[in-house]
């Protein structure tokens, strides 16, 4: 039954320890004294040959992009000001909505948050009156219904009911409206648990998606519904969204040229600001020297600072942004630290100073954890000074906790390892939510936005409130998805797809299945935990969100994470060092 996941059972577990009888030429590791004897333990660790970077530290020094200074910033007021009365003078409810979701789509949602709102908000208001608009219009339904759950609104799914026939199926007729087709598949992803007719909204509409391909549907249309099944946009990392819809959006025949313009000047002028947040985290990095001291760990300095701009890509937050790529820093090295080079009696030495937050502790570690350690222990120390400085505030305990705990979950999951433990998925997942590192990122993250912070959302970070349990939860999973086959190769504890399978007899490909049901159910539980009332601001849960989403961008394809060329490169490339061509004012 277990055919098909043979290296689970018989690979080798324990590190393999060679006993030299002299000093001379052995391969590097920790050489122990053993008694008086002239033998020593050479310990060959494992590997998991992650190339190199491919980002040369001098050519991100040399990202500078000019959109920067008075001349953008005028232009760029200027826009804003052209645009502000436009959402003034639509009236209609269904113009008011598709002027927002396209200004959200393009990445210029933070710029009009007031207008917005206040729109939503007359809207919701008058919900059950006046809807002739939308009566039988799919896509003006969902396109409500989508854009007011966004936004916290409690809207019933019962709206669609009026679209299904006596027997309570979705009416046949229907599926010849493409548009609200995409309109409604977009809608079903802002469900909740035990929403039986979004999941059905959901199905039908992804049928007759994918049969609509098939035919002669609009050129452009079929662009965006591909784009839809590939990944929804509830789903979607909301930088990248912002790039691929400006080029869609300027090819559109209702294109308002002043939208596009904006659109494609503040996509410049922000990636001027992330770049500028680069360059400094690439100087921090380069200072640190770990990723040359560190040769058995991954040096990913653009993917992490790629990371903090998938959760949070206002200009305003440059420091969130740049403590975030460190804390981002940290977790990888120290990850493949107990993944791939740590022996077990080091990680436990590890594990017990993280615990302990002592740097008096550090003598018994080796020379390369002392290095993780007190990297670790300054940065950590300097982020809670800051947040002293700022808000009289002493978080360091709330840091440090989170830290250990990361620590203890990653030395639970190498005690597995060695046992050659498989454990049952409930056990797996209980573990590795926290062992994918997100609750670390998270509570770094809301000291970093918070203002105030206050006593409930610190109890509730303490407890880890369910936003954060959930959106970990879509990490790890989408990363078990992405990474699993390889860390199975190089030796590491099964993941949730192996576990799955060796619980339920399984194949590959229905464990991932699952995996994938599980990663959709678990959406529905933080779209409904971050739609009520918590002790977080609304940018705090925005990070948690863009977190799940950001994931699901990184693992799409693979390992975007470790991999560096391929998506990631292109991602890379599109976001943080080419501007958008093409302005009207140049
Ligand atoms: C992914 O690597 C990794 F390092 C993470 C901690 C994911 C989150 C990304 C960051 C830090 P790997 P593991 C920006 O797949 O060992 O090795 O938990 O994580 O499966
Ligand atoms: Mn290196
Ligand atoms: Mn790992
Ligand atoms: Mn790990
Ligand atoms: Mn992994």
């Amino acid at each position: 039954m277990f055919a098909s996941i043979p290296n689970l059972i018989t690979h080798t577990r324990l590190p393999i320890i060679i006993k030299y009888n002299s000093c001379k030429a052995s391969p590097t590791g920790i050489k122990v004294k053993i008694g008086n004897s002239n033998c020593e333990e050479i310990i060959v660790r494992r590997t998991a040959n992650y190339h190199p970077t491919i980002w040369d530290y001098d050519y991100v020094q040399s990202l500078r992009s000019d959109h920067m200074g008075e001349t953008y910033t005028r232009r760029l007021d200027k826009l804003k000001r052209d645009v502000k009365p436009m959402l003034g003078k639509v009236k209609k409810p269904l113009d008011q909505l598709e002027l927002i979701d396209v200004l959200q789509s393009l990445g210029l949602y933070y710029h009009f948050k007031d207008e917005i709102k206040r729109i939503l908000n007359s809207i919701y208001n008058q919900y059950n009156q006046h809807e002739e608009w939308k009566k039988d219009d799919l896509c003006a339904t969902a396109l409500e219904f989508r854009l007011l759950r966004q936004h916290g609104y409690d809207v019933p799914q019962d709206v669609f009911s009026r679209f299904k026939d006596e027997t309570g199926s979705f009416k046949a007729c229907l599926c010849e409206d493409m548009k609200g087709m995409l309109c409604l598949y977009e809608a079903s992803y802002l469900c909740v648990q035990g929403e039986s007719t979004m999941e059905q909204a959901r199905d039908f509409a992804h049928r007759h998606l994918g049969k609509g391909l098939a035919q002669n549907i609009d050129q452009n249309l079929a662009i965006e519904v591909n784009h839809a099944l590939e990944l929804p946009l509830h789903w979607r990392m909301p930088r990248l969204e912002a790039r691929w819809f400006i080029g869609v959006y300027e090819k559109r025949q209702d294109m308002n040229p002043i939208l596009l313009e904006l659109a494609k000047l503040d996509f410049n002028m922000v990636q001027a600001t992330h770049q500028e947040d680069l360059r400094h985290m690439s100087s921090w990095w380069r200072s640190t020297r770990l990723g040359e001291k560190l040769n058995f760990a991954r040096d990913r300095l653009m993917e992490n600072f790629l990371w903090t701009v998938g959760m949070i890509f206002e200009p305003q937050y440059g420091y969130c942004r740049r403590m975030l790529t460190k804390v981002n820093t940290l977790i990888t090295i120290i990850d493949d630290v107990y993944d791939v080079y740590g022996t077990m009696d080091e990680l436990e030495l590890f594990t017990d100073v993280v615990d302990r937050w002592d740097i008096n502790a550090m003598d018994p570690l080796p020379e390369y954890m002392k290095l993780c350690f007190l990297a670790l222990y300054n940065s950590t120390n300097e982020m809670a000074y800051d947040a002293l400085k700022e808000h009289g505030l002493h978080i360091v305990s709330y840091l440090r906790k989170a830290w250990s705990d990361l620590c203890k979950s990653y030395l639970l999951e190498a005690k597995w390892y060695y046992s050659g433990y498989t454990p049952t998925l409930q056990e797996y997942i209980s573990n590795a939510w926290i062992s994918i590192s997100a609750p670390v990122m998270l509570v770094h993250a809301y000291f970093f936005v918070a203002n105030p912070i206050t006593k409930e959302a610190l109890q509730s970070l303490e407890r880890y409130h369910n936003i954060i349990r959930w959106s970990s939860m879509i990490l790890r999973l989408s990363d078990d998805l992405g990474t699993s086959l390889d860390e199975l190769k190089r030796g590491d504890v099964p993941k949730s797809i192996q576990c799955y399978m060796y619980e339920t007899g399984a194949s590959d490909e229905d464990a991932r299945k699952h995996i994938s049901y599980l990663i959709g159910e678990t959406w529905k539980k933080l779209n409904e935990d971050g739609a009520v009332e918590s002790p977080f601001p609304e940018t705090f849960i925005g990070i948690a969100m863009n977190l799940a989403r950001m994931a699901q961008c990184m693992y799409q394809h693979g390992d975007g994470h470790g991999i560096e060329y391929g998506e990631t490169e292109d991602r890379v490339l599109s976001l943080l060092v080419e501007p958008i061509p093409n302005l009207s004012s140049e």
